[in-house]
């Protein structure tokens, strides 16, 4: 089995997810022909990177990516540090001819994801972008229903992705934990953090969003800086609604917001098409709701007395990713679908391919959230200008 040295940059919740990956993957997936070895974890505090480096056994610490990147003892860069340095950091891996992932979103803006994804592909190197929602279980087998033709003609889509953890006033911005409200270091606020997720997952089962109309709101408008310790203006979108069309026809309603009190990780979608709908709660994940219009009776689909909403346990061998876990029943949960994603990307980088959402994929993404932030601004409708 060939080995692929890991070198990780970012020691935060991401840092954690991954690395919590790489050393399971081999465990659940052992058909992999690639094993991940922890070889280095990059942070520029040190002691913290030691901590890190300790818990989760990594070989050893950097404290400067541009050191990392130029080691010949690493075959793949991890990108799990803040937004504003993914760039940098990708293109400078795929021109040294790393393998290269990336945490969501892929990047500030388009034209950065553009030059990322320029990068990785001149230099031919496999990429993904950790979109993990897509390996959820319950939502890969939505995808699975749609391919099935289960859902038939698309008409409507729904998405909401609703947290409450920014509503105090005296949450501060910026720094190692909360640089999400940083705007010069995040790119925006709900828009690319939990609507990007929003917009993968729809983009995935329903095609691409060609046209947006949107609005953001900053409830708290400034915030005092945890680096500078200064009360600072608030750049970031801390709720954005939008409208959007797809490319087949159906209508769109997306919402996303940190100041829904009560919600955490309230991440949900609903497709009704003519033959059917799917429904998804990622705070009851193990779940996938599906309305069938015809039922088939002996060999015929006919409406019945029964037609009504299906709640389908999504855990048995043959539902996406369940026959690598626990017996039916056994629910898996957040960390796992890092670990499916993972596994899936190491399958297609052994044949020397990129697996999706790679950074083309993610570009797209990108473009749409740049589109409804532009929206927001001109009260437009707005061209995403997504690849069909
Ligand atoms: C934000 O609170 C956040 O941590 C996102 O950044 C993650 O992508 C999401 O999975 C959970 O929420």
């Amino acid at each position: 089995m060939k080995e692929l040295r890991v070198g990780m940059i970012g020691y935060g919740f991401m840092g954690k997810a991954h690395s919590n990956a790489y050393r399971k993957v081999n465990n659940f997936f052992p058909g992999l022909k690639i094993r991940p070895v922890l070889a280095a974890l990059c942070a520029r505090n040190p002691q913290k990177a030691e901590e890190f480096a300790g818990t989760w056994c990594y070989e050893s610490i950097e404290s400067h990516w541009e050191k990392l990147v130029e080691r010949d003892d690493i075959d793949l860069i991890d990108i799990g540090c803040p937004n504003h340095l993914h760039k940098d950091i990708a293109i400078a891996a795929a021109k040294a001819g790393k393998w290269v992932v990336c945490e969501k979103p892929l990047a500030m803006d388009s034209a950065e994801a553009e030059e990322m994804t320029k990068a990785v592909e001149d230099a031919g190197v496999p990429n993904m972008v950790w979109f993990n929602y897509r390996r959820v279980p319950a939502i890969a087998l939505a995808r699975q229903l749609v391919d099935e033709g289960r859902v038939g003609k698309p008409y409507h889509y729904r998405a909401t992705y609703l947290q409450d953890w920014t509503i105090a006033e005296d949450v501060p911005q910026g720094g190692a934990t909360l640089w999400r409200l940083d705007v010069d270091v995040a790119g925006s606020g709900v828009t690319g953090d939990l609507l990007a997720h929003s917009i993968d997952t729809a983009m995935w089962l329903n095609g691409p969003i060609t046209r947006v109309v949107a609005e953001t709101e900053t409830f708290v408008t400034e915030r005092v800086h945890q680096e500078t310790g200064k009360v600072q203006a608030v750049g970031i979108d801390d709720a954005c609604m939008f409208l959007a069309r797809f490319a087949n026809g159906a209508m769109g309603t997306f919402e996303s917001t940190r100041y829904a009190r009560g919600r955490k990780n309230y991440n949900t979608f609903e497709l009704n098409g003519a033959d059917g709908s799917v429904r998804f709660d990622l705070e009851d994940p193990q779940y996938l709701d599906f309305f069938e219009y015809m039922q088939q009776q002996s060999g015929k689909k006919v409406e019945d007395h029964l037609t009504g909403w299906r709640k389908v346990h999504v855990t048995n061998f043959e539902h996406p990713y369940m026959d690598r876990w626990w017996v039916p029943g056994c629910t898996i949960g957040y960390e796992h679908t890092f670990i499916n994603a993972l596994a899936d990307f190491l399958e297609a980088a052994a044949d020397g391919k990129s697996t999706q959402p790679d950074f083309r994929n993610a570009w797209q993404t990108q473009k749409v959230c740049d589109a409804v932030l532009a929206s927001a601004k001109n009260g437009q409708w707005t061209d995403t200008g997504v690849e069909l």
